[in-house]
């Protein structure tokens, strides 16, 4: 049989995923912060949080957005901390890459060497033993190894569960929660009970996971530091001095990065938006995007109170425009295209079969709600206008100005988002006038806004005016997709 030692690729492995682990746990607490609130439920509402991490209490007499109910954690809990969702999920998905390809491999290594026989059991009576473990650890005293192999019953049980079973959980349950995974595969969310249940699921891993670092610490500290830091370093328990000293290096090493990376967040956020975004992004396009939505959610799943987002315009010609139901307002469709067009909005009604679709709005913040949205496919617009074979994305513009409508928010200017042009020929690509079969709320983005299904929803720009295929988003606000982008450095390709 293999000899259970400490090959040198499970030493490497190990610090390594000590790196990812706590980056993971520190970027998505930062992802958590921006709205502190586990539900169990789709609709997400106000009230039903089963926990919630914040002492915000909302006044419900005026219009709050759920950015109102951001909180801001400090860096030494979140990653980078003070509210930089953006730069807490640049880091989240970029080393999520590198645990999935490091478990990857660990797994492999695994079962190609033979040391899996360290973590699965060979027979049942594993567990009356771990039971006898437990009880002897529990008169504060160290039960014997299994025979021939490093770790006791408790020991090769609990590793087999963190690495076959809570590792896995926290990856499905974290894909569970891309609104492109949600739009295709409808039923592998219900899976998890929800978008809500998949959330408050991985955030139970999470809590199981710093359970288990905690208990793994300890024990570490109980059978003696250098001893098991040599093994785990030099793959021998030898040169117990030079253990304790490598140990302290490599942990030293590895706060480096996490304050190296939490102060390049928080001092240049635009160079590690753009670094880390040229990873993010084409792995975002080939995995993520070719998944288009095909969500038919039923009447009885609507949320009774959509959450909302962002705040409507407060100017005299848009209240006016709403006060006569925006007969006045007009669209224009231009840029590069062979034939720029203005609709009215009784035009936009009129044009072509009406779309309906009932689906499950994902907030970038977590937030989920189910609504019923209906308007013209947006490719039938894009048809009428024909872009050019030089435009590659298209802007919308909205009537939102950011700096007079949302003073709370940081950044100002014209609210944009901008798409790559392939999305305008998704299915549910929709330029909505309706929503659960009224005439759009203002709240919702009357007269028009945008949905697209397989994003995450700040992609959804509300009161449209105007729309602009374009080249490039250079040139563009910041120049960086979007008005989120922009100015809270958001990623650009948000399939999740
Ligand atoms: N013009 C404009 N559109 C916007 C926003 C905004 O602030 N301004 N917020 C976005 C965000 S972050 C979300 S989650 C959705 C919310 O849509 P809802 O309010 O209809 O739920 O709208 C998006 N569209
Ligand atoms: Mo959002």
């Amino acid at each position: 049989m293999t000899q259970l030692d400490y090959p040198a690729w499970l030493r490497i492995e190990h610090w390594v995923n000590v790196l990812f682990v706590t980056l993971l746990i520190r970027s998505g607490i930062e992802i958590l912060s921006t709205h502190p609130k586990l539900y169990w439920r789709n609709d997400s509402k106000p009230g039903t949080e089963w926990a919630r991490l914040t002492r915000k209490t909302m006044l419900t007499d005026k219009l709050y957005d759920t950015l109102d109910e951001e909180e801001s954690y400090s860096a030494i809990l979140s990653l980078p901390g003070h509210k930089m969702l953006g730069m807490g999920r640049h880091w989240h998905f970029i080393t999520v890459i590198g645990w999935i390809l490091v478990g990857i491999a660990y797994y492999i290594l695994l079962f190609a060497t033979g040391q899996w026989h360290r973590y699965i059991p060979y027979s049942w009576s594993i567990f009356p033993q771990a039971w006898n473990d437990t009880l002897t650890y529990l008169s504060f005293k160290l039960p014997a190894p299994l025979p021939g192999q490093p770790l006791d019953a408790v020991q090769k049980l609990t590793y087999a569960g963190v690495i076959f079973i809570l590792a896995p959980f926290l990856i499905l349950t974290g894909a569970a929660q891309s609104p492109a995974v949600e739009a295709r595969f409808p039923w592998y969310v219900r899976l998890w009970g929800g978008r809500q249940g998949a959330r408050s699921l991985h955030f139970l891993g999470l809590l199981a996971f710093i359970a288990f670092i905690a208990v793994h610490l300890m024990m570490i500290g109980l059978w003696g530091w250098p001893q098991l830091t040599a093994l785990m370093i030099f793959g021998e328990a030898r040169h117990l001095g030079w253990a304790l000293t490598a140990s302290l290096v490599i942990i030293a090493a590895i706060v480096l990065v996490h304050i190296a990376a939490t102060q390049w967040s928080l001092r240049s956020p635009r160079t590690v938006q753009r670094a880390l975004g040229s990873v993010l992004i084409p792995a975002r396009r080939l995995i993520l995007r070719p998944l288009a939505s095909a969500q038919h959610y039923s009447s009885s799943q609507l949320s009774a109170e959509h959450r909302v987002n962002g705040k409507p315009p407060d100017s005299d010609d848009y209240k006016i425009m709403a006060v006569h139901n925006f007969v006045d307002w007009k669209l224009e469709v231009g840029g590069l295209v062979e034939n720029p067009m203005t609709f009215t909005l009784a035009e936009l009604r009129a044009l072509g079969e009406k779309q309906t679709q009932r689906v499950l709005h994902n907030c970038v913040q977590g937030w989920s709600s189910i609504g019923e949205w209906s308007g013209v496919p947006f490719r039938e617009v894009v048809n009428m206008v024909k872009p050019l074979p030089q435009a590659r994305h298209v802007c919308f513009l909205t009537m939102q100005d950011t700096g007079r409508d949302e003073p709370s928010a940081e950044g100002s200017g014209q609210f944009y988002e901008i798409i790559d042009l392939p999305l305008a020929y998704y299915p549910q690509c929709l330029l909505a006038y309706e929503m659960n079969g009224h005439p759009l709320p203002i709240k919702h983005g009357a007269p028009l806004r945008l949905r697209i299904e397989n994003q995450v929803g700040f992609k959804m720009a509300k009161w449209i005016e105007r729309i602009e295929f374009v080249s490039t988003c250079q040139g563009i606000g910041q120049g960086m997709g979007g008005w989120r982008e922009d100015n809270v450095y958001y990623d650009r390709e948000v399939e999740i």
